[in-house]
């Protein structure tokens, strides 16, 4: 079964929609196996978003992650990984469709509310990053077998 990383950001706990967020990945179907609120240290943020340290907003979203709490989280099943990608919506929240999280709640580049790993090779780095193994709970759910 696939895992993925997902993070509510700074803009999203502020706004009060962790609620929002987490409802909707388990309405759709997948499981949540770790959560926790938490403030990134610099340290974290520049590990997270290593692959973006030449790109001239590094600073501002360094600056961004790092300035209160987010809600890290661990999320698993089938094609979690593209699934959630795509009820994330664009990086862009202005070319992100409506009815995707950033289609709906978000309209600037810098604070698009959520972050999601984008392969499978993103979420074993950042899982790991985030979350010690015995943080992760795996269980079986009593019902629901068509999901
Ligand atoms: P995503 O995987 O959708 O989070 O997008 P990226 O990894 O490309 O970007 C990571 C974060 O950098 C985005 F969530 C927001 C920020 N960013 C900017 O602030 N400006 C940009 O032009 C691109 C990304």
């Amino acid at each position: 079964m696939e895992r993925t990383f997902l993070m509510v950001k700074p803009d999203g706990v502020q706004r009060a929609l962790i609620g929002e967020i987490v409802s909707r990945f388990e309405k759709k179907g997948f499981q949540l196996v770790g959560a926790k609120l938490m403030n990134i240290s610099e340290d974290l943020a520049k590990e997270h978003y290593g692959e973006h340290k030449e790109r001239p907003f590094f600073g501002e979203l360094v600056d961004f992650i790092t300035s209160g709490p987010v809600f890290a989280m661990v999320w698993e099943g089938k094609d979690v990984i593209l699934t959630a990608r795509n009820m994330m919506g664009k990086t862009n929240p202005a070319e992100a469709a409506p009815g995707s999280i950033r289609g709906d709640y978000a309209v600037q580049v810098s604070n698009n509310i959520i972050h999601g790993s984008d392969s499978a090779e993103s979420a074993v780095r950042e899982i790991g990053l985030f979350f010690k193994e015995e943080e992760l709970v795996s269980y079986d759910k009593a019902v629901a077998v068509w999901i």
